[in-house]
């Protein structure tokens, strides 16, 4: 037998283990295994029953992903589920750690179930862009019926133990001595007679008769844009239309449809890039990390107050520290209404607020920063300011001490030089709202040390973000792509487009909001002030008023002010066209003597993602992202890149860098501008026919 899979009888039961470190996925070996496994315990005359288990941590967690896009290799998934389902042995599938996708199918062909009240089950399928393939969705309808299993499988979420027995999936919650007790449960099965169940044999019910023409209506608003979903519903329905063996079929048709989808090639290239971002070329993994129990945090607005939570939330103490009492008890209260916001929708008890509350104290006094291991410096973007903090920061904490900004567009480097330990700095840069958003942008100065880098994308996962590692630049990657963007659809309107017709085409694409929505959200006036900064410091780009700071100097802020680029009602946040905005327009227009043309949806596509690709190649070559992948996580982790498309270069190269090469080159020849200059790498790979992806 291959060494993926363990063959024993112990106490008359055939125990077949899986032994396939990290997460025992069900590659051909183990799929072999499984097979031999079964074999040897039909023919084993001592074994009057079977168990199926994980060894080390977890049952079965999937199929081996890494396999997907290669040739299949027999035996597939489904023939040794079939094999379970009818030997003449009655099986039973013990669970513990996660029991995911193939893992789980595995169990359901499995007379009986067990797990350990940790274990969870789940077919997360749908998150790969694709659909339970080895008979989840005609097994899971029939075992815990059509309903839960719809449910189950368009959210790819897992389920605990003690939830999936009230579901049926789960027969027995058994002690921690896994592997005994599914002896013991098969054995006792087997001395009461207890009947084989086939799940096959079983029927699956709809619960209404409009049960899945509701749940699409359902699926319309939750999974805009994404396949999956709807090609999972479709396959229950099968289960619940036809007999078991035409539903598998329909099941593999749906399956394979979406395996060659380029939406499922973009979710699976997630997958591997958002594991992979945390690993930062360049820095072993086995650096040393600094012990970090205690964080300090300067400043305790909006985003210092969600920066703590984050801490707070991962049981890590912290002290804010103000300069005014008044300022600190404002935060802390905030932070409190925000905990207890949480709580009111059940997502945490007030057990867990006080819990989280106790670990936060503020100060106004840095002599309290003395023991803390990090420091996170959120303050007002200003490097006077910064200079002010970082030089007081160096004097006050111990050696060793981490010192980290937010800032979101000055400079790291300058800030570590106000430092007599510029290895020990380096930025922090959490997304508004800080408590929620999952991306963190972990800026590494020239000087940042490796253990130093090691230690905050450690510290990124703890807190549970996505951390990326990128170097400095104004805007490090997300705002510095972000920022060409929103020129872009300034210049569209300006030109002739509409504030809608921007949004629309990008929230087509599958943005959870268009440009100038979001400016809305953020403000218009950080936006204006920054450039204001900017103008004051002679910056050329920022000289000209555009029409969206003339919205701002009115007082349209956005959604603060109920009006900005659209109107607000009150308490609603859909963004309504506003005629006052069209008149600053129309007026902006005539002013620059310009006479309005149509703009195309396509040109507003181009224009606003291309010269996105064109920056995020910039990016690269300069080494502010190792790789295309950083990039691709950060704008779907940091803007809502639509998953299914897979990050902004995982995009462009589904479009094609030779096109977008192209329309840059022409864009650049018709309007020039440093944003369309093609960025060198882009025009190697249209050359070479090659993506981003590829290059090494
Ligand atoms: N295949 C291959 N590699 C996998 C894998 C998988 N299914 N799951 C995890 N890994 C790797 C991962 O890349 C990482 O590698 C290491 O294992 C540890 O993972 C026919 C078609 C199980 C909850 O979608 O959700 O079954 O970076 O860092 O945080 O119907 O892994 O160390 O080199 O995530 O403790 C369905 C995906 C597959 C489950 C553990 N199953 N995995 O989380 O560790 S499709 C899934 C997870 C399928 C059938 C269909 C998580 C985890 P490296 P990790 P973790």
């Amino acid at each position: 037998m291959s060494d993926a899979v363990s063959y024993q009888l112990k106490d008359g039961v055939g125990v077949i283990t899986v032994n396939n470190p990290p997460v025992n996925a069900l590659g051909q070996a183990v799929r072999a295994g499984l097979k031999e496994g079964l074999e040897k315990g039909l023919a084993d005359d001592g074994a009057r029953a079977l168990v199926v288990i994980g060894g080390g941590r977890t049952f079965p967690a999937g199929a081996d992903i890494r396999e997907f896009g290669k040739p299949p290799q027999d035996p597939s998934l489904p023939d040794v589920i079939d094999a379970y389902e009818n030997s003449d042995k009655l099986v039973v599938a013990a669970i513990h750690g996660t029991a995911l996708g193939g893992g789980l199918e595995v169990a359901l062909g499995c007379d009986y179930r067990v797990a350990v009240k940790s274990g969870a089950v789940g077919l997360p399928e749908v998150k790969l862009g694709l659909l339970p393939g080895a008979g989840g969705t005609q097994r899971l309808p029939r075992l815990a019926g059509p309903k839960a299993a719809l449910e189950m499988i368009t959210a790819g979420n897992p389920v605990k133990a003690p939830k999936a027995q009230d579901m049926g999936i789960i027969d027995a919650i058994v002690g921690d001595d896994l592997e005994a007790e599914a002896i013991a449960y098969a054995k006792k099965l087997v001395a009461d007679g207890a009947p084989r169940r086939r799940i096959c044999d079983m029927e699956a019910k709809a619960e209404s008769p409009s049960l899945f023409e509701e749940f699409e209506k359902g699926l319309q608003k939750k999974a805009r844009g994404f396949l999956a979903p709807f090609h999972c519903l479709k396959a229950v329905k099968a289960a619940v239309d036809l007999p078991f063996q035409d539903g598998l079929k329909r099941e593999r048709e749906l399956f394979q449809e979406l395996m060659e989808s380029p939406q499922s090639k973009a979710q699976r290239h997630v997958f591997f890039a958002e594991r992979e971002v945390a690993k930062v070329p360049g820095v072993s993994k086995d650096t040393p990390k600094r012990e970090v129990k205690k964080v300090g945090i300067v400043g305790a607005g909006t985003m210092g107050g969600g920066i703590a939570m984050n801490f707070a939330n991962a049981g890590i103490p912290v002290i804010i520290k103000e300069v005014k009492q008044e300022a600190l008890d404002k935060g802390l209260a905030t932070i409190r209404k925000n905990y207890e916001s949480t709580a009111k929708k059940g997502r945490i008890s007030m057990d867990d607020v006080e819990k989280r509350m106790s670990l936060l104290s503020g100060t106004l006094d840095y002599d309290d920063f003395k023991d803390v291991d990090l420091v996170i410096e959120a303050v007002f973007e200003s490097m006077d300011v910064k200079q002010d903090v970082f030089e007081t920061l160096d004097k006050v904490c111990k050696q060793g001490a981490i010192l980290a900004s937010n800032t979101s567009t000055l400079d790291v480097n300058r800030i570590a030089s106000f430092t007599s330990r510029p290895e020990d700095v380096c930025g922090m840069h959490f997304f508004s709202p800080a408590n929620v958003m999952k991306l963190l942008e972990n800026v590494r100065g020239d000087k940042t040390s490796d253990d130093v880098v090691a230690t905050i994308m450690d510290i990124g996962k703890k807190i549970g973000k996505v951390a990326v590692c990128v170097g400095v630049c104004d805007g490090f990657v997300g705002n510095r792509m972000l920022h060409k963007r929103q020129a872009e659809a300034v210049a569209l309107v300006e030109e002739g487009a509409s504030p809608e017709q921007v949004d629309k085409v990008i929230y087509d694409l599958g943005f959870p909001m268009g440009p100038f929505a979001m400016s809305d959200l953020a403000g218009l006036d950080i936006g204006y002030s920054i450039r204001l900064e900017r103008r004051k410091a002679g910056d050329p780009d920022a000289q000209e008023l555009t029409w969206l700071d003339k919205l701002a100097e009115k007082g349209r802020y956005g959604q603060k002010t109920q009006a900005g680029v659209y109107k607000y009602e009150e308490g609603d946040r859909t963004p309504k066209p506003d005629p006052v905005t069209a008149e600053v327009i129309e007026q902006h227009r005539k002013d620059k003597g310009i006479t309005p043309r149509d703009v195309s949806d396509q040109e507003v596509l181009e224009r606003c993602m291309y010269v996105m690709v064109n920056e995020g190649s910039k990016i690269l070559e300069e080494g502010i992202a190792a790789r295309a992948l950083d990039v691709d996580i950060v704008w779907i982790y940091g803007y809502g890149f639509p998953v299914y498309r897979g990050g902004t270069m995982f995009w462009a190269d589904q479009v094609g860098v030779k096109e977008i090469f192209d329309r840059v080159s022409q864009f650049y020849k018709e309007q020039g501008g440093e944003q369309w200059k093609p960025s060198p790498l882009l025009e190697q790979l249209a050359k070479e026919g090659k993506g981003f992806h590829d290059a090494k």
